[in-house]
């Protein structure tokens, strides 16, 4: 017996006990384990029944994954799950923690199931561009029936122990630890004769149309393939016999571990493990933080209020008027009552958030005891070190001075302050209470408790922290802004942008571009177009059209027009036609002539553009690894995330094709495209960017 499975006899039962942490992950040890288990208790004379649970935090939580990509090594999972369900004694699986994938794969090839109430259980194969590959596509179905199982598998989403029952996933919920809850189960089911119920021997469930779940499923998945392939693993169930099922699941899985976007998801998973995961911080103690200063309480103030409260920190939200306080009061108070509408918020904690956690003030003074300000004031700098001269004068000593300016220059800001090194950039992204990505600015002087008391803070809120440095825009925005520029510099030359919008939703985006201007405002990038001109280059291209959309008052969404004209009830806008108006009088007046842009290649010119500058910011030290970049975009810009992030997709089409794109657009502006030095070296070396990872963990 290996010891990630202990064996116990208890009477007429055998006692398997998963023993393999942190997750009790299915790797070759533990898969070995549960078939000499099983066998030693069928060799057990007098062994009736077998329970098996997990030691530590949870039942089984999957695979491994750290084994995928690798030679697989038998016993491989399905046969695992067929050999327990094969057992002439009666198995039972008691479930704790999150049993998820192999794991829940492992109880469904046990004749019963019983959980505690906070378990959680689920199929998440989908999120590693995966299906279930252990029979879950098979045996699921015939307990829950057709659609609730296509759900599970196709979202990935977990279920709750009340769930799992009504759904017939389990049989039984009981309070306890899972070990007496399991043995006081089996008792039950010894003592009442209950006879062996192998879920294999269920009949098939009733088919439901699969070519038009397939389609819808595909179309949902906005190229990703594995929900869909979760249809067809479903409708094996209904429509073969058990082992040909399993036969057909395998083959969908087999084909599915061998892509990219298989790879891409998984490097998404551990990415975003490592990010918060910084060597500079080992060992740093994070300061305590009880109580939030908000300054603004506009939509991004309000947003990061509203976040603070819901990780339950008691706020202070600063304006500069009762009657400004109040409205602020009220964007928050309808930023919470849709998770009260939801169900996710209960009334009492949403009557505690608003009247006690939540503190209303006009007088900078209101801020001396809190732990951590945030200022979310207009994103003008002497506005900024007004703001902070007045922190440094009232806030306790140690408090943690934070700014959430998207650009400005955070080390210009500490120096107004006496204590640079409790000054910190914290980037949240609009709507903040519900964005994931948080940048985490740490200028010269930030002390490495303060970055620490960032990092905590973010998960905190529930929060991707990335790491960022100072510069125009950290990551995010500046990448966004080279990428951007390449596709208006498309545009002066003879593509659209709703042809460009397009090409990239066809990519896998969720919005293109122009409609992501749209939705967030045109006038930023207006204001922002304004603030650099003085010192703009005269070799940039950057084109006047979408001025003219602003000076005639076209903000987007907002003012219902912009590079799309959005008609009251209808989700999407459609093309303004005055756009390519516009666009023809400036080539015309610039006297370009037009070309036509493939699809294909409009997306390699977007993401040679993107992934550049991410090696620019890299080589600058603005983002520590490149996974941070991945990270970035994967939870702050819509990023596709079975491409893994633009860094990982560009390992993954070849470096040295992303460089010879690169090098083949400089030829007619050398100085858009100007190579990253890093990005030649890689080549030249024959590196990835995902070495540079491995370079950095070790
Ligand atoms: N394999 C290997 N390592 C894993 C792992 C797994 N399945 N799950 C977690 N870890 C590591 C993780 O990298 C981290 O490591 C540590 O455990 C704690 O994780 C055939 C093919 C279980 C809800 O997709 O969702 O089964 O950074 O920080 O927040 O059909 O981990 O400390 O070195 O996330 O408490 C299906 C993935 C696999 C579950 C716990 N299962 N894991 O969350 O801790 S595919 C999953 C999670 C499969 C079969 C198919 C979460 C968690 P380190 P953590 P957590």
């Amino acid at each position: 017996m290996t010891d990630a499975i202990g064996y116990e006899r208890i009477g007429d039962i055998a006692v398997l006990a998963a023993q393999n942490p942190p997750v009790n992950a299915l790797g070759y040890d533990v898969r070995v384990g549960l078939v000499q288990g099983i066998e030693r208790a069928e060799a057990d004379a007098g062994v009736r029944a077998v329970l098996i649970y997990g030691e530590g935090a949870t039942y089984f939580a999957g695979a491994d994954i750290r084994e995928f990509g690798k030679p697989p090594r038998e016993p491989f999972l399905p046969d695992v799950c067929n050999r327990i369900e094969s057992s002439p004694l009666i198995v039972v699986s008691a479930m704790h923690g999150t049993a998820l994938g192999g794991g829940l794969e492992i109880a469904l090839s046990s004749h019963y199931r019983v959980a505690v109430p906070k378990a959680r259980m689920g199929l998440p194969e989908v999120n590693l561009g995966l299906i279930p590959g252990a029979t879950g596509t098979q045996r699921l179905p015939r307990l829950t029936g057709v659609e609730a199982a296509i759900d599970l598998v196709t979202s990935g989403r977990q279920i709750g122990a009340k769930e799992a029952l009504d759904l017939g996933v389990i049989d039984k919920i009981a309070e306890g630890d899972p070990r007496e809850i399991g043995l006081a189960y089996v008792r039950e089911l010894l003592d009442s004769g209950a006879p062996r119920r192998a879920v294999s021997e269920l009949p098939a469930p009733a088919p439901i149309d699969f070519d038009a779940a397939y389609e819808a499923t595909l179309k949902k998945g906005r190229g990703q393939l594995s929900p869909a392939y979760g249809v067809r693993a479903v409708q094996a169930a209904c429509e073969r016999p058990f082992a040909e099922g399993v036969a057909e699941e395998r083959r969908l899985f087999t084909e599915l571990m061998g892509t990219k976007q298989r790879q891409g998801m998984i490097h998404a998973f551990f990415a975003e493990r490592a990010v918060g995961k910084l060597p500079e911080l080992d060992g740093v103690t994070p300061r305590e933080v009880k109580s939030v200063g908000v300054i603004g309480g506009g939509t991004m103030g309000a947003g990061i209020a509203t976040a603070a409260l819901g990780a339950g920190l008691s706020v202070v939200l600063l304006e500069m008027s009762a009657e400004a306080a109040e409205a602020a009061r009220k964007r928050i108070e309808g930023n919470l009552s849709g998770a009260l509408k939801r169900g996710s918020l209960g009334q009492d904690a949403f009557d505690a958030m608003m009247t006690r956690a939540l503190t209303l003030a006009t007088d900078y003074e209101a801020l001396s005891d809190v732990d951590l300000v945030i200022e979310a004031v207009f994103e003008q700098m002497d506005v900024k070190k007004q703001v902070f001269t007045r922190l440094d004068a009232v806030c306790k000593p140690g408090a943690v001075l934070a700014t959430n300016t998207s650009y400005l220059d955070i080390d210009e800001i500490a120096a107004v302050t006496k204590r640079p090194q409790d000054v910190i950039g914290l980037h949240f992204f609009s709507p903040a209470h519900i964005m994931k990505l948080l940048e985490v600015v740490v200028a010269d002087k930030t002390a490495p408790e303060v970055v620490a008391t960032g990092f905590a803070l973010g998960k905190r809120l529930g929060k991707i922290s990335v790491r960022a440095g100072v510069c125009d825009g950290f990551i995010g925005n500046r990448i966004l802004k080279t990428y951007r520029t390449a596709a208006e510099h498309m545009v002066l030359d003879g593509a659209s942008p709703f042809q460009i919008d397009k090409a990239l939703t066809d990519f896998g985006f969720a919005m293109g571009p122009y409609a992501v201007s749209d939705l967030a405002g045109l006038d930023i990038g207006w204001m922002t177009r304004k603030r650099l001109a003085p010192t703009r280059h005269p070799r940039e291209r950057v084109p006047t059209y979408a001025d003219k959309l602003c000076e005639a008052g076209h903000y987007g969404q907002k003012t219902g027009r912009g590079y799309y004209i959005y008609e009251a009830g209808r989700r999407a806008g459609i093309p303004n036609p005055e756009v390519m108006e516009l666009i023809e009088a400036e080539r015309a007046e610039l006297g370009l002539a037009s070309r036509d842009f493939s699809d294909d290649e409009i997306v390699r010119r977007y993401m040679a553009a993107m992934v550049n500058e991410g090696a620019k910011v890299l080589e600058e030290g603005i983002a520590r690894r490149p996974l941070d970049i991945d990270m970035v975009f994967l939870s702050g810009y819509g990023f596709p995330r079975y491409h893994g992030g633009p860094m990982k997709w560009a390992d993954m089409q070849g470096l040295d094709k992303v460089l010879e794109d690169i090098r083949t657009f400089a030829r007619e502006d050398d100085y858009f495209w100007q190579p990253a030095p890093l990005l030649e070296r890689l080549v030249e070396e024959g590196r990835t960017f995902d070495d540079m990872n491995r370079e950095a963990a070790s």
